[in-house]
């Protein structure tokens, strides 16, 4: 049922950070975990960890541009794109880059788990030397109201489907992404259903603009943005697009994932980008662009409908779009 949005109503991304409006309610009144909540990523750092460790220098990653994918507007700087994040491992704040400095990304392996000819787990560097690297330039949008227009270095996931050889029973795909008590403060805050998950189908997962960033902007990805591997579904809204994965699952059975568990209402298992949809709390008609503050009009599917809806032709009474 859609909630009529109110014309002319502005994000509220730049008040709140809404995601994590629900949690922070839950925090008051689960109190252990209320300073967690409401301190800044810099000050849980320091509170949990010490002192913050330097910026980590990313390594040069070239790859050519796949020039298919056209985002039809300016790249975000790599500035904004790289220190206005979404990561609750490191905190809720959109200022987590210091604190994300802490994860450690060498060694890293994934395991491929499941329903799969040969349950294993693979090194990246591996891994990446079984795929050809391309850029490509997508759209991303956040569930928050926010968009960026990124320059991602990486390979299609439908390159790992097929590596992992899943058995005919599969249907969806499960990413677990780490969570390391040591280096993340976030973990502390328990009412959290951690590690973060995320799922798609398999129809969904081999759709050709699936993609699995290793790199962006001519760099390796910094650790803020998901290193040393995360998703990128640009046709969904960005919680989707799991960060620093280390598992990748193949089950018969549709999973709930981590903000599904949080909030089931707000952000379900498909979440498409769809103007015409609201969230529960906020219009999703327009989008800021980061760096521009720039207003912009929201596209169904994120404007990927050409490649991406004939997906959910058969699925007409599921929440698409929440
Ligand atoms: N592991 C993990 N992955 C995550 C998140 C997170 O908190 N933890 N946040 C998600 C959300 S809500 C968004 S919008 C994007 C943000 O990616 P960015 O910071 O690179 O823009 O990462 C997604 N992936
Ligand atoms: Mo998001």
């Amino acid at each position: 049922m859609l909630i009529r949005r109110r014309p002319g109503w502005t994000i509220p991304d730049s008040q709140a950070t809404p995601e994590s409006v629900v949690l922070a309610r839950r925090a008051l009144l689960g109190g252990a975990g209320t300073i967690a909540a409401t301190v800044p990523a810099q000050a849980q750092w320091r509170l949990f960890g010490g002192s913050a460790p330097p910026a980590t220098p990313l390594k040069p990653l070239q790859a050519p541009r796949n020039p298919k994918y056209q985002a039809g507007r300016p790249l975000t700087p790599e500035q904004d794109a790289t220190t206005y994040n979404n990561f609750y491992e490191f905190g809720t704040s959109k200022d987590i880059v210091r604190p994300a400095q802490a994860l450690r990304t060498d060694p890293w392996s994934i395991n491929l788990a499941g329903m799969v000819a040969r349950p294993r787990s693979i090194a990246l560097e591996d891994l990446l030397k079984a795929v050809t690297l391309e850029e490509r330039v997508y759209r991303h949008r956040c569930v928050e109201g926010w968009a960026m227009t990124v320059p991602w270095i990486g390979f299609p996931l439908a390159e790992l489907v097929r590596l992992a050889e899943p058995t005919a029973a599969a249907r969806y795909l499960v990413f677990t992404t780490l969570a390391d008590q040591k280096t993340m403060p976030g973990l502390r805050q328990n009412w959290y259903p951690w590690p973060y998950t995320e799922g798609v189908t398999l129809a969904e997962a081999t759709n050709e603009l699936a993609f699995l960033a290793v790199g962006m902007y001519g760099k390796t990805i910094p650790k803020q943005d998901g290193a040393p591997i995360r998703l990128t579904l640009p046709w969904k809204y960005g919680f989707k697009s799991a960060k620093s994965i280390v598992k990748v699952e193949f089950t018969d059975r549709r999973p709930v994932s981590y903000w599904e568990q949080v909030q089931a209402s707000e952000y379900g298992f498909w979440a498409n980008v769809n103007p015409d949809v609201p969230h529960p709390r906020w219009s999703q008609a327009h989008e800021r662009l980061l760096g521009s503050d720039e207003m912009v009009p929201t596209r169904i599917w994120n404007g990927y409908g050409e490649y991406v809806s004939s997906l959910y032709d058969g699925l007409k009474t599921e929440r698409l779009f929440t």
